[in-house]
């Protein structure tokens, strides 16, 4: 049982989710706890909508990550040399890691990890828009790990201060490895910005195709925002898309103008009175079709997703279900 909001139950046959309904002195205390900047535990009293929000977003963040391992993915066997290979495979390796922390604390919440796995194979939950787009050079490596990973960064920094305690301290730890990500990134980006015509062309050309999802990273503008608002008050988002959006810009533009590579906006500026980037529309109808399932590559990633999953059964089997003829018994 958990402290409050719904519970996930489960019996020999099905699961149900049980709402409750919150109880307003509960929910003052919740509120003042959340004030005082204490972190909420998963034990602790907690309204439906907190856990419910709490969960979606933890779990969609968890889903980015090991589908976000499938582009880079297909990149290691064709890395150009052995070191960026090595490098590549750890990062790789990193992010799915981070799939594992992020589905424990999700866990946490009360939905069994096997049951977030279906919704996600099922469409029913999201994943970042970002990962539905094929990398189709090298240079997209070089754009990932430097521009998504550093957009995954001023979101995740600034949620590491948020009021649940295990998605915090997940995204503190997550956050020291992307840091290790943005390093090699960068470092990336600017070998090919400073190197042969076809390797500026190359980083180009992934640049223009990367510009747009990226801008869409940070979700919705404020206005078509459904969650914010109350999200914001209960410390689980610290800061509006927007203004993350254009955090990122604020940070990263600069550094991706001074190795000489343009980005693809005419309208692309910051409005020197309000200190706020200013582009054009970037197409949110884009935005929607592909968190809706129709992306470029929304169907590959969930049909390699389920071929890991049928693929690997046996071994999940193996350490869940051991059959007894293995079973050391006790002395
Ligand atoms: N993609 O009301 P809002 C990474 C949906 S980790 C897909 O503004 P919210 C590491 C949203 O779910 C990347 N869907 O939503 C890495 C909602 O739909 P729903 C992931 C999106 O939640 C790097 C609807 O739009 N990071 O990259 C997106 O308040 C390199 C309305 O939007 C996280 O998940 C989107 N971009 O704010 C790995 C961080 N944006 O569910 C490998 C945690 C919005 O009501 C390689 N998440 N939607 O049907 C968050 O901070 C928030 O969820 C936002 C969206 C800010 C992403």
């Amino acid at each position: 049982m958990y402290g409050g909001g719904f519970i996930f139950e489960e019996n020999t046959t099905k699961k149900t989710v049980v709402e409750q309904h919150d109880d307003p002195e509960l929910l003052a205390l919740f509120e003042a706890k959340i004030d005082r900047g204490e972190k909420i535990e998963p034990h602790d009293w907690m309204p439906t909508e907190y856990r419910r929000q709490l969960l979606r977003m933890i779990e969609q963040h968890a889903h980015s990550e090991i589908i976000g391992a499938l582009p880079e993915g297909t990149w290691i066997t064709r890395s150009p040399t052995l070191k960026r290979k090595l490098a590549l495979i750890a990062k790789v390796q990193d992010e799915v890691g981070h799939g594992q922390l992020l589905y424990a604390a999700a866990e946490t919440l009360g939905k069994p990890r096997e049951q977030m796995m279906n919704d996600l194979l099922t469409g029913k939950s999201k994943y970042s828009n970002v990962f539905n787009y094929p990398a189709k050079t090298w240079a997209d490596i070089a754009v990932i790990g430097f521009l998504i990973d550093g957009a995954a960064i001023v979101n995740q920094l600034a949620n590491a201060k948020g009021s649940y305690g295990p998605y915090a301290r997940a995204l503190k730890r997550i956050c020291v490895e992307e840091s290790f990500h943005l390093k090699q990134g960068h470092e990336a980006f600017v070998y090919l910005a400073t190197g042969t015509p076809k390797q500026r062309e190359m980083l180009q050309d992934a640049m223009n195709r990367w510009y747009r999802p990226i801008i869409h990273f940070f979700g919705p503008p404020d206005v078509q925002s459904q969650h914010t608002d109350k999200l914001m008050r209960w410390k689980v988002k610290m800061a509006s898309n927007d203004d993350m959006r254009n955090q990122f810009l604020d940070q990263y533009i600069p550094k991706i103008r001074e190795v000489g590579i343009t980005l693809p906006d005419p309208n692309l500026r910051k409005n020197p009175e309000t200190g706020v980037w200013e582009f054009s529309d970037p197409d949110w109808d884009e935005f929607y079709r592909v968190i809706k399932g129709n992306g470029p590559c929304n169907a590959e990633r969930l049909a390699v997703r389920l071929w890991a999953e049928e693929a690997g059964r046996w071994v999940k089997d193996a350490l869940l279900k051991p059959s007894e003829k293995y079973v050391v018994p006790l002395a």
